[in-house]
């Protein structure tokens, strides 16, 4: 099943997407779900399934989900820790050790006040220079870790100011607009193997393709399982987190994010999440 948000009679609500179309699910947001969903002991898309209106409208698919935490792990695709390490210069070899090691690496990448939906302006830090979208494939949790939906996040980040030193690794990812989710929620019963989905991203300026790449989750080099754990380390995060599992396309400097130009992530079994590029 795969599950949005619209907006209904002036509020936020979920809704099934089907074909399309959406069937609202009034009175609730996809967070209420998930909550209601682990204390009747169902699964969310069998009681999405239940509250959802029989009638398909057309609406405009907003933010998936609120997520009361958004966390990020990073150098989980060879291509993500050598080209950091190439960038870097000062402590050889930085990004492969976390590569290799059991620990990952994760880090908080905000709350839903940081996010945004399809369609929206993702962020450029006004003292960045060079900015790329970082295409993800993120699960949606539980509050017992358990995986409840997977969907598409653009971990948008300043590449010059994580270059400049590693301590601030957190003002180039964490700002205005700096994470993208969407453009839906498939709830984990529908993926069959998570590691075996091709994800796209283009970056179009005006008419001109300036950047398209690609990769399979299949050299994602660590179990969706083993990032959920380490999250949880003595981290009692609640229902509705999201855990995005870190970039395997890697957008160089030629490409920079510029007001306008527009950046389209997509997975087939999720669909595509296209958001323009805004100085914040
Ligand atoms: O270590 C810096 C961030 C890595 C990251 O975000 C990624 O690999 O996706
Ligand atoms: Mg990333």
């Amino acid at each position: 099943m795969q599950l949005g948000q619209i907006r209904f009679e002036k509020t936020v609500i979920a809704a099934i997407v089907e074909g399309g179309k959406v069937r609202p699910i009034p009175g609730h947001r996809l967070i209420d779900l998930i909550r209601r969903a682990e204390a009747e002991g169902v699964t969310l898309a069998k009681l999405a399934g239940g509250l959802a209106s029989r009638l398909a409208e057309d609406a405009r698919l907003l933010l998936p989900i609120d997520p009361p935490e958004v966390w990020a792990c990073g150098c989980t695709y060879e291509m993500s820790a050598s080209f950091r390490d190439a960038e870097h210069g000062t402590r050889e070899g930085m990004y492969a050790y976390v590569y290799r090691e059991p620990r990952p690496e994760i880090f908080f990448k905000g709350t839903a006040r940081v996010c945004v939906g399809p369609g929206q302006p993702v962020g450029i830090r006004p003292d960045s220079r060079f900015t790329a979208p970082e295409p993800e494939l993120a699960v949606v949790l539980g509050r017992d870790g358990a995986i409840l939906g997977y969907t598409l996040c653009n971990d948008v980040s300043a590449w010059d100011i994580e270059r400049e030193n590693p301590l601030y690794l957190p003002q180039s990812k964490m700002y205005d607009a700096c994470c993208a989710l969407g453009p839906v929620i498939v709830t984990a019963d529908e993926i069959s193997d998570p590691y075996n989905l091709q994800m796209t991203c283009t970056i179009t300026r005006g008419d001109s393709l300036l950047f398209s790449g690609e990769v399979s989750t299949s050299k994602l080099h660590r179990k969706l399982e083993e990032l959920v754990e380490y999250l949880r380390r003595g981290n009692r995060f609640p229902s509705g987190t999201v855990l995005s599992t870190g970039t395997g396309i890697i957008v160089t400097e030629e490409a920079a994010l510029a007001e306008g130009d527009v950046v389209s992530i997509t997975i087939p079994e999720i669909g595509t999440l296209s958001n323009p590029a805004a100085i914040v």
